[in-house]
């Protein structure tokens, strides 16, 4: 008997935050809408509709670059109580067609629909019905990928955006990833992409050349990881019922600090973007965790817990910023920063509504030069 075939979605809407202004005002559409904070108080995108990319807009950009880039752009601030509703209407769509639905955030997730397919085709078909029920339900695009396991799914969404709908089968896998750039490969962040640029490893097909012991012996467990994804195994199995237990971000730093006001700059933007994806979810969180790995490795954390809890940037700083200076004496150095917020807990919707416009631009303020 032949194995059964494993058929793995993954479903990503486009543009997302922008593409639910533009579908609640008619007007914006066709325009550049840029989604996120004000360009005048040092604000992020968030994320831009298409039109706006193709001035080079993206996420996590500074407003102000942003607006400098693309002057005639729509600021808007986001409505994550709107995006959040959307979210439960497509996460609702995805469960009609599997119950193993792994979200990834509010507009992605992985679906495993093995059990009812014979082949990718198959799958590809699902897909499609997928896409057309979310036009249909929420008139917004998705784009889709359709392979035999995460990795390669998740790389197929994003071939084709917008609207997309891509399937990467098994015979088409290998030549697909030997041309695949390294900074595509999951986990693979600017500082591990640079390290392994300077030894001439550029693709996928450079990966498996390098074999698994040196990747082994040069990133560790996450080396091994990354040859087999280079080789098309990825056996990871989607989660659906993965319980969030924590919100964080770090960085490893390109080159080790030992300035504590560097320091003090890093923790700024990782809060920041701890806060962003607590707003986004809309948690807080009883404990932050101050992580600081030094540059012989040594990890030490240092957690402090408050009952109203931790969401905003500004409450998190001040004690961040004391645990750091019991930790840094000016002589060593560190290699990585990060900020977690654990202990979660849902938060009151208004008051965290109101808390979130106010340093933005109020919805249809038109932001020029
Ligand atoms: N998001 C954010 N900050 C980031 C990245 C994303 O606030 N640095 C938010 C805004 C996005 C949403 O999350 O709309 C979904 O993220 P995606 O990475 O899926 O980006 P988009 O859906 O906006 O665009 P794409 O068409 O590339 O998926
Ligand atoms: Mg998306």
């Amino acid at each position: 008997m032949q194995d059964a075939v494993r058929a793995i979605l993954h479903i990503d809407l486009d543009a997302f935050y922008a593409s639910i202004e533009q579908r609640d005002h008619p007007e914006y559409r066709g325009k550049p809408v840029i989604v996120g904070g004000s360009p005048d108080r040092r604000g992020v995108v968030a994320t831009a509709s298409y039109e706006a990319r193709k001035f080079g807009v993206h996420s996590a950009m500074p407003s102000r670059t942003a607006l400098r880039l693309c002057p005639s752009a729509i600021f808007l601030p986001a409505r994550f109580e709107v995006y959040r509703a959307v979210s439960r209407q497509i996460m609702s769509i995805f469960h009609q067609h599997t119950r193993l639905v792994e979200p990834l955030s509010l507009d992605e997730a992985y679906l495993d629909v093995s059990e009812s397919v014979q082949d990718l085709t198959e799958a590809v078909k699902i897909a499609a019905d997928i896409k057309q029920q979310i036009q249909d339900q929420t008139q917004l695009t998705a784009s889709a990928g359709v392979s035999y396991c995460k990795f390669l799914a998740k790389i197929a969404s994003d071939r084709n955006k917008p609207d997309g709908l891509t399937v990467i089968t098994q015979q088409e896998a290998a030549s697909f990833l030997d041309a695949l750039p390294i900074e595509k490969f999951f986990g693979v962040g600017k500082v591990t992409a640079a390290r392994l640029k300077s030894m001439g490893i550029y693709s996928g097909a450079d990966l498996k050349w390098l074999g698994e012991r040196n990747l082994r012996e040069l990133l560790g467990k996450h080396g091994a990881q990354l040859y087999h994804y280079a080789c098309g195994e990825d056996n990871r199995a989607v989660e659906p019922l993965r319980v969030r237990k924590s919100v964080g971000k770090e960085v490893t730093l390109e080159h080790d600090i030992s300035d504590r006001s560097e320091m003090e700059h890093i923790l700024a933007k990782l809060a920041a973007q701890v806060e962003h994806r607590l707003v986004e979810l809309g948690l807080a969180g009883k404990t932050l965790t101050l992580k600081v790995r030094w540059s012989n490795f040594d990890l030490v954390t240092r957690a402090v817990s408050k009952a109203q809890g931790f969401q905003q940037t500004e409450e998190m700083l001040p004690v961040l910023y004391s645990q750091l200076s019991r930790l840094v004496d000016g002589k060593q150095a560190v290699r990585l920063l990060g900020v977690i917020v654990s202990n979660l807990f849902s938060q009151d919707v208004m008051a965290r509504e109101r808390r979130i416009v106010t340093p933005s631009l109020w919805p249809g303020e038109i932001a020029q030069e």
